[in-house]
């Protein structure tokens, strides 16, 4: 049995709200691997063979060979996708450039979408190239804005990170205001519309949500966005139907509502782990949300090798540590960490931590993970996004009076 959902309650913790059922099983026994290149030698062999004496079939073993190593990249970018990605470049399927990557994620079929949503929100320059390219191959001249984020949403699967969100929707907002000149008078009018959208579906379509806001507390909650004035009240109630009537739909959807993890502090991202009992270091991708760490062997697994809920611990530097940008998480009563973890064998068993010990690729990794972790027991980030844009569109359109 591997570790689910259900076992956080172990602790009393309300069930993590993230993408775990779009990831995939991931194959520890590299046993596909292994077929492949079988295969691969294979298809080399014949190639050898038939080029000595016919051109046309060594043509076509190339072209066979050619679409093994496309699948194979494919297979691996669902697994993590730079590494797919990476295995593409390396093999010239694919040109490193924004708009081919662009192209190859948003017409490919077969990828996951929670990998193109990992390698979207990456904040790498190239990433963030790849992000506009990406956006402006949707086309949403003509859509309102729900037609538009219904579009956009279905593209890919939202990351939970709060950082990776707001570039995303920001590229997104950017995109629908070249699209549609004059509907919004800043970007960030159409970004916080965005935001006050999502905010909707979720409390109109999720059960949990007692509190259902009607027509009129929609339009309050949007009062002043559009630099200081209102937006038409036949475009905000064409809105909310829209929503009323039907739900965003999500990639990959595993019955948990995206919008869910947009009110959870959350990040996610490669980190180095220090085992328990044997000191050895894993290299694991970790996910933030509902105050708990989750961690899996790749980025698109659908259940986690281990779960640390955050509850009671506490984070800090770690100076004097073998590696460069190690951070730790432990109990300020000296306690064992309490934490559950998949055995080889698929038993879940508890921990054996007495602290956790991880270490983040640069310095600056490591302090976003100790203030996402903070941020994680205490406060909800997206407030902050939305709330900071509000003030700017206030600001401009009293400093433009
Ligand atoms: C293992 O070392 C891995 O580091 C495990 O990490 C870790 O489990 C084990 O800790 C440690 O013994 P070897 O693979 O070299 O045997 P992972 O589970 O990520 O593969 P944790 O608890 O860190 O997940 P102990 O405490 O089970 O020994």
């Amino acid at each position: 049995m591997a570790i689910s959902r259900k076992d956080s309650f172990l602790w009393g913790k309300a069930p993590p709200r993230l993408r775990l059922a779009d990831r995939r099983q991931s194959d520890r026994s590299g046993q596909p691997e292994l077929l492949d290149d079988l295969q691969k030698l294979k298809l080399d062999l014949n190639d050898g063979a038939a080029g000595s004496s016919n051109p046309d079939l060594k043509r076509h073993s190339k072209s066979v060979v050619r679409n093994r190593k496309f699948l194979r990249g494919k297979k691996k970018f669902n697994m993590d996708p730079k590494v797919g990605v990476r295995y593409l470049v390396e093999h010239g399927i694919l040109e490193w450039r924004a708009e081919p990557v662009a192209e190859f994620l948003y017409k490919e079929e077969g990828l996951n979408k929670t990998a193109i949503g990992n390698f979207l929100g990456e904040r790498e320059e190239m990433h963030l190239k790849v992000l506009k390219a990406f956006v402006a191959l949707h086309e949403f001249s003509d859509l309102n804005l729900v037609q538009a984020l219904r579009q956009f949403l279905w593209s890919f699967r939202l990351p939970g990170e709060a950082q990776k969100i707001d570039r995303m929707m920001e590229a997104f907002a950017a995109r629908y205001c070249d699209c549609n000149p004059g509907v919004f008078q800043s970007t960030d009018t159409c970004y916080i519309l965005s935001f006050a959208i999502i905010m909707l579906n979720t409390s109109l379509h999720n059960p949990n949500v007692k509190d259902k806001p009607n027509l009129q507390r929609f339009v309050c909650m949007n009062r002043g966005i559009n630099n200081g004035a209102d937006l038409p009240v036949d475009l905000l109630t064409k809105l909310y139907a829209s929503i009323r009537s039907e739900p965003f739909k999500i990639p990959e959807d595993d019955g948990n509502d995206l919008t869910l993890t947009f009110f959870n502090p959350d990040r996610e991202g490669w980190l180095l782990k220090m085992g328990g009992r044997v000191k050895t270091w894993k290299r694991r991708w970790f996910i933030l949300t509902d105050s708990c760490l989750y961690y899996f062997q790749y980025t698109t697994d659908k259940d986690p090798i281990g779960i640390i809920p955050l509850e009671n611990l506490c984070v800090r530097k770690l100076q004097d540590s073998s590696k460069p940008f190690c951070l730790e998480l432990y109990s300020p009563k000296g306690q064992k960490v309490k934490a559950c973890k998949t055995e080889n064998k698929g038993r879940v068993v508890e921990g054996k931590h007495q602290f956790y010990r991880l270490n983040a690729g640069s310095e600056e990794e490591r302090d976003d993970w100790i203030s996402a972790i903070r941020a994680s027991i205490t406060k909800d980030p997206f407030y902050d996004l939305v709330s900071m844009r509000k003030r700017r569109v206030i600001t401009n359109a009293s400093s433009s009076e």
